[in-house]
């Protein structure tokens, strides 16, 4: 087998030769600006360093609707290419060592030369992802009508065996978490009963839950409409956090950021979750009307960083049970798949460090006297201070780039792998 194409640390330091002088003295420039707030810039960097979030590996392929999927260019064809990009992404960024696999689209033949493949790459496994929304070749009983709440016990079963058996693979490629989204629900009154629904999928949970590790954790994701389109049985956060305390203490609600109604106030949510012990992690992306899954960041950047505002209050404050994980989530149909995850695993670290600039005692006190104005000020200060250059530092003393994209295009690795993967003949429609 001819080599892979890879982009070598070499070729990411001469083309961080080119923006070097710019960025060192942008970087000097807003260190003397925050030098005036006593921050340290420095500070901010290593914390910057520091941030991590997993890549999807649904999402290093074009996503598609509905209506259609336009493949690109070297599409990844399995789990390993789709290691290969997710290698790339992280060799330009450094901020995303960790995948998140959903099974059974990357169900490994052999687990133990996966991880390896992953671990020569500087890679290693986030949460598994259980599919009980498709019906897979060889699979007995259809999820048409649901799955873990499925009105015939033996769906119900099927369901539970196929999350152990994630599990299962998972601990062989040293995963520590398992996520649960399941796509049951009704599109007309009078199909479900909605209590019934709700105790059955509390009933699968806990066989599910008797097969984690003790050291791992499950997070329940909710979602408030589609597929279906009249009642989802995990359909809220309210709903989530009763069943994750039913389930136990390794059971915490998952955030998929578009699975909110428009306008819902998702950084309050995340602030009880928080109060409550039960964050577990989040699937970040954008949307502008329903599960859009665009590029986190994209749409409602103040939304992203406000949500920071309530992770960083909770890091800095102590919060118990505070661990959260942070994933990407997103189907990319009309940009390339590693350069969208390249730029919103850096508009989550800006948040994340602009979190870190707002002054606290400051706003702590202005809410004490019901100054509002004077509240949101301070937020929008940092919000407005461009921290760019402390990203670009960050990223090239980790040893990746100053400017990814850049880079990533100068490389010519999306011709290279276009030319090491031939297209696949079927272009499935939907985000599979
Ligand atoms: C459901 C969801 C879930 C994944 C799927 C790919 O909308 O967000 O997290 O399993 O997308
Ligand atoms: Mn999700």
């Amino acid at each position: 087998m001819s080599a892979r194409f890879e982009i070598d640390d070499g070729f990411i330091a001469e083309q961080n030769q080119i923006e070097r002088a710019d960025v060192d003295e942008d970087y000097d420039h807003l260190a003397r600006k925050l030098r005036r707030s006593n921050v340290d810039i420095d500070e901010l960097t290593i914390k910057a360093q520091a941030f991590r979030v997993a890549v999807p590996s649904w999402g290093v392929g074009t996503g598609g609707t509905r209506f259609a999927r336009f493949a690109g260019p070297g599409e990844p064809r399995d789990v390993y290419e789709k290691l290969e990009d997710g290698g790339a992404i992280f060799r330009l960024v450094r901020s995303t060592p960790a995948v998140s696999l959903h099974i059974p689209w990357d169900k490994p033949e052999n687990p133990t030369e996966l991880r390896e493949f992953a671990r020569k790459r500087g890679l290693h496994f986030d949460a598994m992802n259980s599919n009980t929304f498709q019906d897979h070749p060889g699979q007995k009983l259809s999820y048409k009508f649901g799955s873990l709440t499925h009105p015939d016990p033996a769906v119900r079963r099927q369901a539970i065996e196929h999350n152990i058996e994630c599990i299962e693979i998972g601990k062989a490629l040293g995963s520590k978490s398992h996520t649960v989204w399941i796509a049951d629900g009704g599109n007309f009154p009078g199909q479900l009963n909605f209590r019934r629904a709700l105790d059955r999928y509390i009933e699968s949970m806990r066989a599910i839950y008797k097969a984690i590790p003790d050291d791992w954790r499950v997070f329940l994701e909710h979602k408030f409409y589609e597929p279906a389109f009249y009642s989802t049985v995990i359909n809220d956060w309210g709903t989530s956090y009763y069943c994750a305390r039913e389930l136990g203490r390794r059971a915490f609600c998952l955030v998929d950021l578009g699975h909110h109604a428009p306008n819902v106030n998702i950084e309050m949510i995340v602030a009880r979750l928080i109060q409550f012990g039960k964050l577990g992690g989040f699937h970040f992306n954008d949307s502008k009307y329903g599960d859009d899954d665009l590029d986190a960041g994209s749409i409602k950047p103040f939304q992203l960083f406000l949500i920071f505002m309530e992770l960083v209050d909770a890091e800095m404050t102590g919060a118990a049970d505070f661990n959260p994980a942070y994933l990407l989530d997103q189907s990319h149909n009309v940009t390339a798949p590693v350069e969208s995850l390249m730029l919103s695993a850096a508009e989550l670290t800006r948040a994340y460090v602009q979190a870190h600039l707002v002054d606290r005692a400051a706003l702590s006190e202005a809410q004490e006297r019901c100054d509002a104005i004077a509240a949101l000020s301070i937020l929008k200060q940092a919000f407005t201070t461009d921290v760019s250059p402390i990203l670009a530092v960050a990223r090239q003393r980790a040893g990746g780039a100053i400017d990814p994209l850049a880079v990533y295009r100068a490389s010519g690795y999306r011709r290279r792998k276009a030319a090491e993967r031939p297209a696949a003949t079927l272009v499935s429609a939907g985000i599979v």
